[in-house]
């Protein structure tokens, strides 16, 4: 079949594990080819929790741990840590894993928080310390949303310091409401399941103004119960849920009419979501490289995204990266906005380093702008920015060799560093039959008069070369 997808899987070898197919679809592997691993780039991987540790570096997904360096802000559990809603978590290690798989040379920094102060510390400590690029895949949901609360300042702070600081854009396009709420309060509706814990935040920019966010649930003769409300962080504590019907009550408390963010950790808001604006912080801070979704097989980004503009109006997230992959066997179809920010980590060690190979400025800045300049363009900017994550931005090689003499043969081979997708071939006009296989090497035997050859080679990272050459035999 012409034009057939020659990679399909995640790829496994028993030095490596289950690398990521996200690797292939930036292109890492082009870098690998040219001995570029991250070898001389730090990567703390900045997370709640890494349970499950132990496990992954018994199955060879992530290096020993005398390869790694640790770190905890979290006095309670530790490394361990606990997620947003309190429960036991291995999410740090899913994205130290995909880090890993991206970037194999580079020395991961596994660093975790437990709350707002914690992450205040881990930062700090992180930029004391030198680390060039910090993967973090997690949101608060406490406002403001504009780039100047307290997360997104210690974000610029490290930034200041030379920390490229990618950060997550959020998993809240359909978990995420905006309006302007009257004093005697708006309504939003939820439909939690029994089961489920929900958490709730919310935001708004303007002196003086003032919100509360109220979690309500239906009493037996009609009325509203409150069962939680936001607190001074802007935030709801987790509430279990068990049964019963719910809503919430967005309230304006003082100051005057401001546009209200409510953000969901868990229950969706339906058909009263706003899409829009829907970065949680500090994936909205100036100095974040912000990543959005899109599945490694395709160019649109997830639903659940999370949208720009910020609640200022600056444009985010920044660039996508690859979601929905496999780096552990144990836990396949990692995804969500986490999964492509620790692509994207990976392939900032790599270009990080490939910039240090050649001599090139490997300060923040600099990594940041060939970041965003080597992103493939994809649509619907406000959820993909400057488009898909690429490491590899070089186009396959095609050989056309036309025979001097007699012979009725021209050879074709087609090659890339990186992951060929797909190889099509097309002798006058009409698509040739192709072996699949990371190389075309093919032989097309001419007939008499012109011989219109057209060879098109794309690579899993967009870049297309396209060769045409007539031949005429007499
Ligand atoms: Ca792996
Ligand atoms: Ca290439």
């Amino acid at each position: 079949m012409a034009g057939a997808a020659l990679v399909a899987a995640a790829s496994s070898s028993p030095a490596l594990g289950v690398v990521s197919q996200g690797v292939f679809r930036m292109g890492a592997d082009a870098s690998w080819a040219r001995g570029i691993t991250g070898a001389a780039t730090q990567v703390a991987v900045l997370d709640q929790g890494f349970g499950g540790l132990a496990e992954s570096i018994a199955a060879g997904e992530l290096p020993p741990l005398s390869s790694m360096e640790t770190r905890s802000f979290d006095p309670v559990h530790g490394l361990e840590g606990r997620d947003n809603l309190g429960g036991r978590t291995q999410h740090g290690t899913r994205m130290a894993e995909i880090v890993h798989d991206v970037a194999p040379g580079a020395r991961l920094v596994l660093v975790n928080y437990d709350d707002i102060g914690g992450f205040v510390r881990a930062v700090e400590w992180i930029a004391a310390s030198g680390i060039p690029v910090v993967s973090h895949s997690n949101s608060l949901l406490g406002g403001p949303f504009d780039g100047s609360g307290v997360l997104a300042q210690a974000v610029n702070g490290a930034a200041a310091r030379g920390v490229l600081w990618v950060n997550s854009s959020g998993n809240f396009g359909e978990r995420h409401w905006r309006g302007v709420p009257g004093p005697a309060g708006t309504e939003i509706p939820i439909s939690p399941r029994p089961g489920e814990t929900m958490a709730f935040g919310l935001g708004w920019s303007g002196a003086g103004a003032e919100a509360v966010l109220l979690v309500q649930r239906l009493r037996g003769d009609g009325s509203w119960a409150e069962v939680a409300r936001s607190d001074r962080t802007r935030r709801t504590p987790p509430v279990a849920v068990d049964g019963g019907a719910w809503r919430l009550v967005v309230m304006r408390t003082a100051g005057a009419e401001v546009p209200v963010d409510v953000f969901s950790r868990t229950v969706g808001f339906g058909a009263a979501a706003t899409a829009d604006g829907s970065v949680a912080t500090p994936g909205d801070a100036l100095g974040s490289l912000s990543v959005g979704a899109v599945s490694w097989r395709g160019t649109a980004p997830e639903r659940y995204s999370s949208r720009g503009p910020t609640q200022d109006g600056r444009s985010k997230p920044d660039l996508v990266g690859p979601t929905y992959v496999t780096s552990n066997r144990l836990f396949p179809g990692t995804a969500g906005t986490s999964a492509s920010t620790a692509h994207v980590a990976g392939a900032a060690a790599l270009i990080r380093d490939e910039r240090i190979a050649t001599g090139a400025r490997s300060d923040v800045w600099a990594l940041r702008a060939e970041i965003l300049r080597r992103a493939k363009r994809l649509g619907d900017r406000a959820a993909t920015g400057a488009g898909m994550a690429r490491v590899d931005v070089v186009r396959p090689r095609v050989r056309l060799v036309v025979p001097s003499g007699r012979r009725p043969v021209v050879r074709v081979r087609a090659t890339d560093a990186g992951t060929m997708a797909a190889v099509e071939l097309r002798l006058n006009g009409r698509v040739m039959r192709t072996r699949p296989g990371p190389v075309l090497a093919q032989r097309i035997w001419l007939r008499d008069g012109r011989n219109r050859i057209e060879v098109r080679a794309r690579d899993l990272a967009g870049n297309e070369a396209v060769v045409r050459r007539t031949v005429t035999r007499r």
